[in-house]
């Protein structure tokens, strides 16, 4: 079986609603930010990197989201999560990536930017510009990546509960999501999925 360890509001939502739509039994564990409890020595022995998502599987762990969820499709071909076709699945692999390496980091812009500098200023400096950095990656979105109604086309995918957790983020950090009628499309359909209804109450 598999565990997943998971915090409120974290990227761990992603692979979270994946676990839901695949329907096997698996373990969603809580990990409390608010005791640090990322940074305890329990947790760091399982993943070093004091970070979540970690999924647990029969193998050992694996961590970083567009990982976890790869990872979450290969082991389930029977429900295409990710187009087969090497060149569809890379630009689903453009898309997690894109979420991965440059949303995210721009989203802890707002509240961790303590990993980048320890001048108050400087994290003061960094809070400005979110906003305008998180509007510049949903402008991104809605013109390049959101093919719609879901992130690649009409199939559900890997990619949409990625979005889905950049939506609240973009909400958390001042943008407009009203702007982007494609993603505001995709919001609302993700709502109606039962694997999102279930999982989101443990992350509000
Ligand atoms: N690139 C990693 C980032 C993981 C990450 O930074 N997770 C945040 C929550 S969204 C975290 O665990 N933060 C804990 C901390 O900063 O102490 C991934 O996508 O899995």
């Amino acid at each position: 079986m598999l565990n997943l360890y998971y915090a409120k509001g974290t990227a761990a939502l992603a692979p979270h609603i994946i676990l839901e739509e695949i329907g096997k039994e698996y373990e969603a564990i809580f990990v409390d930010f608010t005791k640090a409890e990322q940074t305890s020595p329990e947790f760091l022995k399982l993943n070093p990197k004091g970070r979540v998502p970690a999924l647990i599987t029969q193998n050992g762990i694996l961590t970083e989201t567009p990982t976890i969820l790869t990872y979450l499709s290969n082991t389930n071909p029977e429900l295409s999560l990710a187009p087969t076709d090497p060149f569809e699945f890379a630009i689903a692999q453009s898309f997690n990536d894109y979420v991965n390496s440059t949303i995210h980091v721009m989203h802890a812009h707002g509240k961790r930017g303590s990993r980048w500098a320890d001048d108050t200023a400087a994290h003061e400096s960094m809070k400005a510009k979110l906003t305008e950095n998180m509007a510049e990656c949903a402008r991104m979105i809605e013109t390049h990546y959101l093919t719609g109604p879901y992130v690649l086309g009409d199939k559900f995918s890997i990619c949409d509960p990625y979005l889905y957790l950049v939506t609240r983020w973009l909400s958390d950090d001042g943008v407009t999501v009203d702007a982007y009628p494609n993603i505001l499309q995709h919001r609302d359909l993700m709502n109606k999925r039962t694997s999102v209804a279930k999982v989101i109450k443990l992350h509000d």
